[in-house]
């Protein structure tokens, strides 16, 4: 019985993970963990999961073109031949009439390794096409890319650390950080948990009681919503109040922090005291005092923050003040410190990735604003008419803000074309489908979020039905385009991995195929640590050569203030709750939200605090509207004590279904937010939307919720070997 070293290559918070595929009579049927990885990185129910998707009954497998109206789900089989005549014909036509900028490029996170990499496949294939409109910022950490430059120079980019380094803190502070089920580096979840069996100070900032804080925390600080400004001012109020402020690092290594000192105390009439922040995040101000105290005494600390605290109101403000944090403290840049930036941001290995070349013409509007693009073109302001929108390995529709204006945005575009494997709702909007092959369906080089390895796999097994790989079908389209050369240099999609396996460092290709796995010989690289050891030889590219604490350039560039604030989230008594939509633990975004075995595992809910139910009249199982401007839905409500009263929760990335009265029957996340973003960065804020929930006229309806959310088809194949795997 074969088997192969695979991994998912998914824009999942691991990226890159281990797994041996058991390859059957031409079906994968186990996936499990790739011994060569040893014992620190592993894959998580996600990837041992692989083949539901690969064998779900209702994958694409045929070219489909649309017959009923955009979005009414009504298609037909095509041969390949018609759908990529057609596909290219409509983009041509664009292209001819109003430039190659009214193609919109929605390459999404679909894929993420060397070659099958959605993001950079389309790109090649737009930028030889002429050019396209393209999306800056992204939808998972927009704000913080944007601040980080401010205070760290461009060496932002190197400012993470690799997660052995854990073994090395005495307290890990994860603020907004659910890290046993997001991940961030796959090797993240079992440092963590070999940190608390070791003794160390873990401590989780987060409104939800996670499985974090269940498994790993040995303090839950529960915070409101988007308050963590406010908490983290607080925090060096106490630093600064009781002289435990590493006053000599600070002054080596920081410009800038006076000011923020001032502000702190209160030179604006408001002291950031402990009390003060209390009444905005909901933490007693003793915690508050408590929990500075044991930060300023722990060496060394590292404060790895989540996305999280950035995608909300003001999220531009959480990593400056994550960074004063470890900069006040004298952790920045130490081995088993941080420097409260992303963690994932250091080099991955050298090896050969599918180069994108400058575009000859290109437009760039904020990602969050694409439905706005579309609806209101140069007209609105924007520097574009968009007239096609090209979809690949995204589904655009429901993971970006506000599906009702993504909807209208689709409706209005001359042609839409998606790669897919399942009828997504973005799918649904288009006029041509193509059926991508699956991860398991494809060889490639895996590249991780986090750490100095690099993994491969072969293609495990051929593609099902017509599916192609994304490669082959952008090489047909350009070659009917006239560019098909260009595109492929005259490379198999074999042939790419073979040259990017040469173009790298690893020495022994060989075992790199058989084993899987390549690791670099640093596995302890600490970002920033040069700059951290010795700051007058090895400066910062910061006007001051040091961390930019207050960042005049900011304020010249944006005018905002040069100093982190805080800035309280505007309230609308309409709409007394916040809504959180975080990661589900079983999918990758809104992958596997068609998969019945998933969804059983996560039936879907909103979950709520039962003081916040009982003021509504509401009971566990009832049928509850969820509603704000942007949108409603109706779906079965969950009562917990593991989130905090105020707030209610909404895993995003389950597939929208409109009824007829167009409200959402499935409950997903992006129904409430908005396109607006934040400022001045126009990030996303898709954590702490304002909401109100009322009970639907029939209650009880949902005693028996927890299979509502379930599906009723017959369970796919493989199925009790799968399951049977542990995650994490
Ligand atoms: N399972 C799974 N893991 C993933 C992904 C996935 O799809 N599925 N996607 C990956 C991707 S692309 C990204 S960008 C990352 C994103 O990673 P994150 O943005 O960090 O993930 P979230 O689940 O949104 O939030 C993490 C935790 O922060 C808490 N939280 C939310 N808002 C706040 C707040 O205002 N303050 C505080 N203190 N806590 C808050 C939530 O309750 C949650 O437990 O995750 C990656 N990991
Ligand atoms: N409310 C809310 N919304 C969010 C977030 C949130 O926290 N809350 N998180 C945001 C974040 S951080 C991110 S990164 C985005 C992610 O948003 P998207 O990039 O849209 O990610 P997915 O939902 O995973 O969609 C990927 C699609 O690619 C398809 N796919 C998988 N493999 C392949 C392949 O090999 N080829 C092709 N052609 N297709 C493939 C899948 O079937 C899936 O439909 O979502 C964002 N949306
Ligand atoms: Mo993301």
């Amino acid at each position: 019985m074969p088997s192969v070293p695979v991994f998912c290559g998914k824009d999942c918070g691991g990226n890159a993970c281990p797994l041996i595929a058991t390859v059957e009579d031409g079906r994968v049927t186990c996936i499990a963990h790739n011994p060569a990885a040893g014992r620190y990185l592993r894959g998580c129910w996600r990837g041992y999961n692989l083949p539901l998707e690969t064998y779900a009954p209702d994958r694409i497998l045929r070219p489909l073109v649309r017959t009923g109206s955009r979005g009414s789900g009504r298609f037909r089989e095509a041969s390949w031949d018609e759908a990529l005549d057609l596909t290219a014909r409509k983009l041509a036509e664009v292209r001819a009439r109003y430039g190659a900028t009214a193609v919109m490029n929605r390459g999404g996170t679909g894929t993420t390794s060397a070659l099958h990499a959605s993001g950079a496949l389309l790109s090649r294939f737009l930028a030889l096409f002429g050019g396209y409109t393209r999306l800056t910022g992204g939808y998972s950490n927009a704000a913080a890319a944007f601040i980080l430059p401010y205070l760290l120079g461009d060496d932002w980019s190197v400012s993470g650390w690799d997660a052995s380094t854990m073994q090395f803190a005495q307290m890990i502070i994860l603020w907004g950080a659910n890290v046993l089920e997001t991940r961030q580096g796959a090797e993240v979840p079992q440092r963590l948990l070999q940190a608390r069996k070791r003794g160390a100070q873990i401590v989780v900032i987060d409104p939800r009681r996670t499985n974090t804080v269940k498994r790993a925390a040995t303090w839950w600080i529960p915070c409101r919503l988007g308050t963590d400004a406010a908490l983290m001012l607080a925090v060096l109020y106490v630093l600064i109040s009781e002289n435990l402020v590493d006053r000599a690092f600070v002054e080596a290594h920081s410009s800038g922090f006076d000011q923020l000192e001032q502000y702190v105390l209160g030179n604006d009439g408001q002291a950031k005291s402990p009390q003060w922040a209390e009444g905005i995040c909901g933490v007693p101000a003793e915690e508050i005092a408590r929990f500075a105290r044991a930060y300023s005494a722990a060496k060394p600390a590292m404060l790895l923050p989540g996305f999280s605290i950035q995608r909300v109101f003001a999220g531009e403000e959480p990593f400056r003040l994550t960074i004063a944090l470890q900069v006040a403290t004298g952790n920045f840049g130490k081995r088993g410190g941080s420097t409260g930036s992303m963690n994932n941001l250091l080099p991955s290995p050298r090896v050969g990735r599918l180069p994108v070349p400058q575009a000859p013409n290109l437009a760039e509007v904020p990602a969050v604003r694409w439905p706005d693009v579309i609806l209101q073109g140069r007209a609105g302001g924007y520097v574009v008419d968009i007239h096609a929108v090209y979809n690949l390995g995204a589904n655009s529709l429901n993971q970006g803000a506000d599906i009702r204006k993504a909807m209208a945005a689709l409706a209005k575009v001359d042609f839409v074309v998606s790669h897919e494997l399942f009828m997504t709702p973005t799918a649904r909007w288009s006029d041509v489908i193509l059926p991508a092959a699956s991860s398991l369906e494809k060889e490639d080089i895996g590249i991780p979020w986090l750490g100095n390895y690099l993994l491969y796999k072969p293609q495990a097994v051929p593609p099902l039905g017509q599916a192609r790989s994304d490669y082959d079908i952008l090489w047909d389209l350009a070659t009917r385009l006239g560019f098909g050369q260009d595109f492929s240099q005259g490379r198999s999609a074999a042939e790419w991995v073979q040259h990017f396996i040469e173009q790298s460092e690893i020495t022994d290709p060989e075992a790199f195929r058989r084993t899987g796995i390549y690791w670099a010989p640093e596995q302890e690289r600490v970002g920033l640590a040069q700059f951290a050891a010795d700051p007058a030889r090895f400066p910062l590219r910061t006007p001051s050569g040091k961390v930019e604490i207050a960042s005049e350039a900011y304020q010249r560039a944006t005018g905002f203030p040069a100093i982190p604030t805080w800035q309280a989230p505007p309230q609308d008594g309409r709409y007394p709750l916040c809504l959180i939509t975080p990661k589900s633990p079983y999918r990758t975004h809104s992958q596997g939200s068609n998969i019945a075995e998933i969804r059983k595992r996560a039936a879907h809910a909103l979950e709520m605090h039962p003081q916040d139910a009982a003021s509504r009249g509401i009971s566990d199982g009832d049928r509850v509207c969820l509603y704000n401007d942007q949108g409603e839905a109706i779906i079965a409500v969950r009562l917990t004590e593991d989130i905090i009263p105020g707030v209610v929760c909404l895993p995003e990335g389950v597939w929208v279904d409109l009824d007829d009265q167009g409200r959402d029957r499935a409950g997903s996340a992006n129904m409430f937010t908005s396109t607006e973003g934040t400022r001045p960065g126009i990030a996303c804020v898709m954590h702490g939307v304002a909401v109100e929930v009322r009970r639907e006229p029939t209650p009880g309806l949902c005693r028996s919720l927890w299979h509502i959310a379930g599906d009723t088809r017959p369970p796919t194949e493989p199925t009790a070997r799968q399951l049977a795997r542990p995650h994490i």
